[in-house]
């Protein structure tokens, strides 16, 4: 028996994500997903990251945007519009009976690990994805037009202020969902592998719970980490503008850096090939792969070097 643990994010995140759990019975894969970017909105928790995994593993993505769903409707934003109601986040039609049913269930008393479980049974992923935790860890921008919550940043902003600075507010406080900790410590584990997440934003909020960055350091099973940043350039969304603001080298090699002693291992994509020497420790190995995940293809042989580079350590 070998288990395996996964972190992410939205988007990116879940490609890699979806192509493990083509390779991994769901016995075998953990997947434990960033929810710093969850909020209330409209009266609604809204939870990106998990839907955007839970979209993608039950083939309900907007193929287009990487969140949301396909074939999605907008007659209830619409319809909030004409109500002078918020709408610079744009929930869809058939995305809300989600948004209501998780609200509806924590309201009820229930924990944001068992209505995601519930969720995604509901979807017929039998793939376990752990919240990172239940209570509120919620990242807070800072720029240098002062602190803006996530999404207000993200979506509202567009990602526009200049950054300055994170931060995980109620972190500190917080407990890993059931189930993360205990993965990271299973006897079994084979290996760990930090999705091509934003390290900052989607990566770091993980990090920050309480057991979460010391399980990684101390667990005997290798780490590695997907670079997210590939001939300079973010695959998808703000990670390399974030990074020239944190007046931080755009390239993978800055990524491999923040990660530090934490990982093991690092993947870079082929063009990148030249960084390896330069990315590459007594303590890091470095291997290069097609990373850039267009079709299912490219996640599923995405999924496997990652899995083949873990079993060379
Ligand atoms: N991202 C956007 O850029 N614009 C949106 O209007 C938007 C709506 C939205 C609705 C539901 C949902 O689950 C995700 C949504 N996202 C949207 C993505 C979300 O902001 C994610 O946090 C980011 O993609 C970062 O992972």
């Amino acid at each position: 028996m070998a288990s395996y643990v996964a972190l992410s994010g939205g988007v990116g995140g879940a490609k890699l994500a979806l192509g493990l759990t083509h390779l991994l019975p769901p016995q075998d894969l953990t997947l434990v997903v960033n929810t710093g970017d969850d909020f209330e909105h409209l009266g609604l928790h809204i939870a990106p990251d998990l839907d955007t995994l839970m979209y993608t593993l039950s083939g309900l993505s907007n193929p287009d945007t990487g969140w949301g769903r396909a074939g999605e409707s907008w007659q209830c934003l619409d319809a909030l519009a004409e109500l002078g109601g918020e709408t610079w986040f744009r929930l869809g039609d058939r995305d809300l009976s989600v948004h209501l049913q998780r609200s509806l269930r924590l309201r009820a008393g229930v924990s944001l690990s068992d209505v995601s479980a519930e969720l995604y049974t509901a979807l017929g992923i039998r793939h376990r994805a752990l919240p990172m935790s239940n209570q509120a860890v919620r990242t807070q921008v800072h720029t240098d037009g002062g602190t803006l919550a996530f999404q207000h940043y993200f979506v509202r902003e567009r990602c526009a202020p200049r950054v300055t600075g994170f931060s995980f507010e109620g972190a500190a406080t917080a407990q890993a969902a059931p189930g993360v900790l205990e993965a990271l410590r299973a006897p079994d584990l084979a290996g760990v592998i930090i999705c091509p997440s934003n390290p900052f934003l989607s990566i770091d909020p993980i990090l920050a719970v309480p057991g979460v960055r010391d399980a990684l350091q101390q667990c005997t099973a290798p780490v590695i980490a997907v670079s997210p940043i590939v001939a300079g350039l973010a695959i998808k969304g703000p990670t390399a503008k974030i990074m020239e603001e944190l007046a931080l080298a755009q390239t993978a090699a800055a990524v491999a850096a923040h990660y530090g002693t934490l990982i093991d291992g690092f993947i870079l994509d082929e063009t990148d090939r030249h960084l390896a020497a330069q990315i590459s420790t007594q303590t890091l190995r470095v291997s290069c792969a097609q990373s850039v995940m267009v079709t299912l293809d490219d996640r599923i042989n995405l999924a496997h070097t990652a899995l083949d580079f873990l079993r060379t350590f």
